[in-house]
């Protein structure tokens, strides 16, 4: 770019965002004040990409391509300003034009606040995904709910979690395209209504039912610099007009209002329960209501290409079920087949597994949905009547394959009769789709082998492997910039689009000079954080430590306690002496609970309360510190990862699907301490073994000390130091106003069983820690190490991913 050109688009730039300011905003220009420019800006980089974006969505019509619908009630996009602005290539440019006014980029950027539509990794995987997707030209959509309340807004008080609200619509978000003339009629409740069609068939129809609105409002996925934009269509409930009349009409005004304001509710708020569904009614009436108003909007673009008939359907429409949570969609796509189309239930079939693929995110049975044959029959009762039928032919046809397998029925069927009547969502999901496909290579394998062996039995090749990946843009370009220029200045920009071009790093492994450049970036980016947690805690840290961090959603699988436990073994070896010297550690914990669950809220009081007894003690100094981040975010997240030295991913073997953050600590050139559970397998296989932590009992380990014969209590008789940590937190060391606060996390390491085998990994745990910390005496032998885990992620991106779900799943290539 030549300099008069570049002078030309900063200063048009600068009139647009003055001109925004006055013109959108209604306020005065002067004196430059860093809100409004922050709005102001964000509208100028938003009319350089509405054009973009209506091309490519007339790019889809105009070549008649199959169409990808990722459905998912979750999406994490973080902030949006900078990734815009570097999609579009125009960084330089608005840092220059807002610096000429007196302010900075970094700052107005941290004006935006995080659109919370997610509980965790899988609303992140989902916003990965729409990146990678408009990044490799899939021709796609994401569909999902525009929630007026995210997940909550976390603070720390005392030491326990609280939960405040996230309005995040408080302030217009110049990023949502409300359509408000674009809506669907959903209906709910009712009944199904037998009658006899001209040609003497039985019918039914769904009626008297209650109805609400669905409003589309639209949010731009731009790839990177290619001109290509992907709609993320997310739905909002407004009452219908009948529903106010038929109150007004009645003279009855205020509960008119109320049954609007009730009718609304639906989009208010996403559910803050990470991988345990809590079987609420307004959450099914989420799900239906997102589904048919997404059905609807996929059947009106079918339309309008004139289709001569259905037959064709499943080769222009792909649907991905981003869990079971969009599961209902394959009896709504019945019920519009067979009811509206007039289809015969068999072309329907074919059209829905045709159409439909579901990923499946977790292993755990709490986190396996159901819902009560009697809400559903209730709310939903044409598509009650309707699962029963796939269900009848379903086992019809097993029971004909397979004579005399009671068991086998049992084990297979669409409704669980142990608990009351239960649709088991994932039954539905697997036989409505043509594939389904698990996160990470031992997940996947695990849903074969065990949690759906009898279906993988029945439909061989219907079960495959997709391994999570995420955008290299937003975890490496975007969050690290210091990191990014110096991988470009030795293996230029390639890897912003082709991860796999990371490798070349790997020669610059053992080069000293790199290495110092190395070691250079990531002390800045740890002084950085310092800075950050200074200002937000006002807790100084000292750079110059080792940074072990532990961020995730709280969850007893995933294991806090084993870190806190070796915490506290630190801490006495510390006090006592008996460490001639240790390596000074910061530790760094950062996640959310479910408002719900109790255990997991106690831990972040423990994570709290052995950070105050650390921290506050004279004998430790700067050799051990713990911070507790409140309420962890995607932007949180830019902050940290970039600055961390070790990645904790100690979840039990078998448990965590596949695991995002680690993919993004390694990716940045942290090293792991993990298990062998998920996508970490996958990452030391890669990386290395050399280069990766490794500890714990195996998943085949895990299911034989689950069968029977494991002893916590054992084990912590006769490990001392183990002993002497719980007996700590059981005693009110940590809790002295309140000795037995801690006693429920004891309790169910010690008398309930050690479900997740705390006890039983906790002297490898600790163990290799104490090889982390020598290697992280040696400079050069870690710095290597770390060169070589971000040389070697470049199968963890999520280009591809997308391109094997593309390839593999989809069938739908790039539009060239
Ligand atoms: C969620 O975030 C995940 C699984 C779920 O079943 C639900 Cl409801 C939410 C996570 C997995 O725990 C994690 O291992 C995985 O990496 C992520 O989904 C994306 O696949």
């Amino acid at each position: 770019m030549t300099a008069p050109e570049s002078n030309q688009s900063v200063e048009s730039l600068k009139d647009d965002i003055q001109r925004h300011v006055a013109l959108t905003l209604g306020s005065d220009p002067f004196p430059p004040r860093k809100g409004r420019y922050y709005l102001g800006l964000c509208y100028s980089v938003r009319d350089r990409l509405l054009g973009q974006w209506l091309e490519t969505q007339r790019s889809y019509y105009d070549s008649i391509t199959k169409r990808v619908y990722y459905m998912s009630l979750e999406f994490l996009p973080g902030r949006f300003l900078m990734n815009y602005i570097q999609a579009l290539g125009m960084e330089e440019e608005c840092r220059e034009a807002v610096r000429d006014f007196g302010l900075d980029l970094d700052e107005l950027l941290e004006e935006e606040w995080n659109p919370g539509l997610g509980n965790g990794g899988l609303g992140r995987l989902a916003s990965c995904y729409m990146d990678s997707m408009a990044t490799c030209r899939i021709p796609g959509y994401g569909y999902g709910i525009l929630y007026d309340y995210g997940i909550f807004y976390q603070t720390i008080v005392n030491g326990y979690q609280h939960e405040g609200a996230d309005n995040w619509l408080r302030q217009d978000s110049p990023w949502v395209l409300r359509r408000g003339h674009f809506m669907f009629l959903i209906n709910f409740y009712g009944r199904s209504e037998a009658y006899e069609d001209s040609a003497g068939h039985e019918r039914f129809r769904w009626v008297d039912t209650e109805s609400v609105m669905a409003m589309a409002c639209d949010i731009m996925v731009p790839g990177h610099q290619n001109g290509h934009v992907t709609n993320m269509r997310l739905w909002k409930a407004i009452s219908t007009r009948d529903f106010e009349l038929e109150h007004f009409n009645r003279g009855d005004y205020i509960g008119a209002v109320q049954s609007k304001v009730e009718s609304e509710n639906i989009s208010k708020v996403l559910y803050p329960n990470d991988t345990s569904p809590r079987g609420k009614e307004l959450r099914l009436r989420q799900q239906y209501f997102f589904v048919a108003a997404t059905f609807q909007d996929i059947l009106r673009r079918f339309r309008k290409n004139n289709y001569s008939s259905f037959d064709c359907f499943p080769d222009q429409v792909a649907v991905q079920l981003n869990d079971t949570h969009p599961a209902i969609s394959i009896a709504e796509l019945m019920r519009i087949l067979v009811d509206e189309e007039s289809l015969t239930w068999e072309t329907a079939w074919t059209i829905c597994q045709k159409t439909f693929s579901y990923t499946n995110h977790t292993v755990l049975p709490e986190a396996l949905e159901t819902w009560s044959v009697e809400l559903i029959g209730r709310m939903l009762p044409r598509h009650l009547q309707i699962i029963f039928e796939i269900n009848r032919r379903f086992l019809d046809d097993v029971g004909k394959r397979f004579p005399g397998r009671v068991d086998l029925l049992r084990s297979l069927s669409l409704i669980a009769e142990d608990n009351g009547k239960q649709v088991r969502m994932a039954h539905l999901a697997i036989i409505g789709s043509h594939t389904v496909n698990g996160v990470a290579e031992l997940h996947s394998k695990i849903l074969k082998t065990r949690l759906f062996k009898d279906f993988d039995n029945l439909y061989p090749g219907k079960f495959t492997n997709v391994t999570n990946g995420i955008t290299p843009r937003r975890w490496l370009m975007q969050a690290n910039p210091a990191l990014s220029e110096l991988i470009g200045s030795v293996i230029g920009d390639e890897w912003i689009h082709d991860l796999s071009h990371l490798s070349e790093l790997a020669a610059y492994a053992d080069d000293p000079e790199f290495q110092q450049r190395w070691q250079e970036v990531r002390k800045r980016n740890k002084k950085l954080l310092a800075r950050y947690v200074l200002r937000k805690l006002g807790v100084g840290i000292n750079p110059a430590t080792l940074f072990d961090m532990h961020i995730k959603r709280i969850h007893e699988y995933k294991r806090q306690i084993l870190n806190v436990l070796h915490v506290i073994t630190l801490y006495n070896r510390i006090r006592s002496g008996s460490v001639a010297h240790h390596v000074p550690r910061t530790l760094f914990f950062a996640g959310k609970a479910a408002p719900g669950y109790m255990q997991a809220k106690l831990i972040i009081k423990l994570i709290n309360a052995v950070g105050q007894a650390v921290n506050g003690d004279p004998a430790v100094g700067n050799d051990l510190r713990v911070v507790f981040l409140p309420n962890y975010c995607v932007s949180q997240a830019e902050k940290l990862i970039p600055a961390a030295d070790l990645s904790e991913q100690i979840s039990t073997a078998g448990m965590e699907a596949s695991g995002t953050g680690n993919m993004k600590f390694a990716l940045n050139g942290a090293l792991t301490i993990g298990t062998l559970d998920g996508a970490n397998i996958e990452i030391r296989e890669v990386v290395g073994e050399d280069n990766f932590f490794l500890f714990g009992h195996t998943e085949e380990d895990v299911h034989r000390l689950h069968s029977g014969g494991y002893d916590p209590v054992q084990i912590y008789e006769s490990n001392i130091e183990l002993k002497k940590a719980l007996d700590m937190i059981s005693t009110g060391f940590f809790s002295p106003e309140a000795p037995g606060l801690f006693r429920p996390i004891v309790d169910s390491l010690l008398a309930h069983g050690d479900y997740y085998l705390v006890l039983a990994d906790y002297a490898k745990y600790v163990a290799e820690q104490a090889r982390v910390s020598k290697c992280y005496e040696d400079p050069a032998l870690w710095t290597r190490m770390s060169i070589l885990n971000t040389a070697n992620m470049g199968k963890f991106s999520s280009d591809r991913s997308i391109m094997e779900y593309a390839r593999n799943i989809w069938k739908v290539s790039p539009l060239t």
